[in-house]
C-alpha cells in the first residue's frame, strides 16, 4: 500500500496511508534507512510478520528541498515532493522589499518548485507605499502568479490584481506548500486563515524529550485539511552563501538572454558600466523591470562572492 511520510522519528517514520488517511508508524527495511527517507516521500508499505508496517520502497521524487549544513559544507535533503513555494510579503509592517522575493525565487529554481507571491496586509496598503502593478508585472516573465490578500480579513476583495484570497485558496487546495517570507509578514496568520482557522500543529510527543517547542528543529508536513505545508529547519534562511556567483545568472532566466549578449567576458553587469549590454537598454517600463531584476542580481552576486572560504563546488 502507498503512504506519505509526514514526519521522521528516530528510525521510524510517521506516515499517512493514501487510501484511509490513517496515520501509522512504519519502519524501513535496513537498506532503505541508509538511503535517507525524508518528509514528503511517497513510500510503499507492507505489513510484516509481526503485524508492524514496513517500508519497502521509496517512489522517485518530483523535487527535493535541501539546506546547507555550514559546518560540514554540505547540502542535506530535508523534504521532498513540494508542489508550491509561497513567497509572502506584506504591504507594511514590515515594509515591502522586492529583493526578498527575488532572493526566494532563487530557491524556487534551485529546488524546482513552482513559486507564487502573496501580497499580504493589503488592508493596510495605500498607493504611496509602492506600485503594486509594477511589482506584479516584473514577475510575469517568470510565470509567477500574485495574490492580493489580507490574512486578517479573508473577505478582502483584490483592488489592484486579478487574484485574491478565494483564488489563493483554490490554488493551493490539494497541494503541499512551503511558506517563505520575512518574520511578521503574516505567514502563520495566512496558514490559519486558509485552513479555516483550525490548524492543529503536531505536538512533539512522538519525538519525545519535548524540547524545541518554539523553533523548528525537525522537518514535518502539517496537514491543514485542504492543503499541507512543509515545516523544516533552515529552509527559511536568507543566506545565499551556497550559491556560486559564477553560475548565479542561470537563476535569472528572465534577464539571462540580455546578459549573454554582453560583449564583455566576465562582466559584472554593474548598472551604468559603459558598453555593458544592460547599459544599452532604452528607457521603457519593461526595461525598468529588467533593471530592477538586475539590481537584485548584482546584490546577490556581491553577497555570494563574499565568502571565499566556502568551497562551493561541494554543493
Ligand atoms: N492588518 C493586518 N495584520 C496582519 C495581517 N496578516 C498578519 N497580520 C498581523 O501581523 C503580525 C505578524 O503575523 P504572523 O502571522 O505572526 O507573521 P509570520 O510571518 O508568521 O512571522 P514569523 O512567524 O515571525 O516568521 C500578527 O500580529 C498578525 O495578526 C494582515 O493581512 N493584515
Ligand atoms: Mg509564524
Ligand atoms: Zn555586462
Amino acid at each position: 500500500m502507498r503512504a506519505r511520510v509526514y514526519r521522521t522519528l528516530k528510525n521510524e517514520f510517521l506516515c499517512q496511508l493514501d487510501e484511509s488517511g490513517e496515520e501509522i508508524v512504519a519502519t524501513p527495511l535496513g537498506k532503505l534507512l541508509k538511503s535517507g527517507i525524508v518528509v514528503g516521500d511517497y513510500v510503499t508499505l507492507k505489513v510484516g510478520v509481526s503485524g508492524a508496517y514496513e517500508i519497502h520502497a521509496i517512489e522517485p521524487r518530483v523535487n527535493e528541498i535541501s539546506r546547507v549544513l555550514p559546518r560540514v559544507a554540505k547540502k542535506k535533503v530535508t523534504a521532498a515532493n513540494c508542489d508550491i513555494l509561497i513567497i509572502t510579503v506584506s504591504a507594511t509592517n514590515p515594509d515591502y522589499k522586492r529583493g526578498i522575493i527575488d532572493r526566494f525565487l532563487l530557491r524556487a529554481i534551485e529546488w524546482q518548485i513552482h513559486p507564487v507571491v502573496i501580497f499580504n496586509k493589503m488592508d493596510l496598503f495605500n498607493a504611496e507605499m509602492f506600485d503594486l502593478s509594477f511589482e506584479q508585472q516584473r514577475l510575469a516573465p517568470l510565470g509567477v502568479s500574485c495574490f492580493e490578500v489580507s490574512a486578517v480579513d479573508p473577505t478582502y476583495e483584490p483592488r489592484f490584481m486579478q487574484a485574491g484570497f478565494e483564488d489563493l485558496k483554490n490554488y493551493i487546495t490539494g497541494k503541499t506548500a512551503i511558506f517563505l517570507g520575512q518574520s511578521g509578514v503574516g505567514k502563520s496568520e495566512m496558514i490559519s486563515a486558509l485552513s479555516g482557522g483550525d490548524i492543529k500543529l503536531r505536538s512533539n510527543e512522538i519525538g519525545k524529550g519535548g524540547k524545541g517547542a518554539h523553533t523548528t528543529t525537525w522537518s514535518e508536513i502539517v496537514n491543514c485539511g485542504d492543503f499541507c505545508f512543509i515545516d523544516s529547519p533552515g529552509i527559511r534562511s536568507f543566506s545565499l552563501d551556497d550559491f556560486d556567483p559564477g553560475s548565479l545568472m542561470s537563476f535569472f532566466p528572465d534577464i539571462f538572454d540580455i546578459a549573454s549578449q554582453c560583449k564583455f567576458r566576465d562582466c559584472l553587469h554593474h548598472p551604468n558600466s559603459t558598453g555593458c549590454a544592460f547599459s544599452k537598454l532604452e528607457d521603457s517600463l519593461e526595461n525598468e523591470m529588467v533593471l530592477s531584476r538586475l539590481e537584485s542580481y548584482c546584490r546577490f552576486y556581491e553577497e555570494s562572492s563574499a565568502n571565499p572560504h566556502w568551497d562551493k563546488k561541494k554543493y
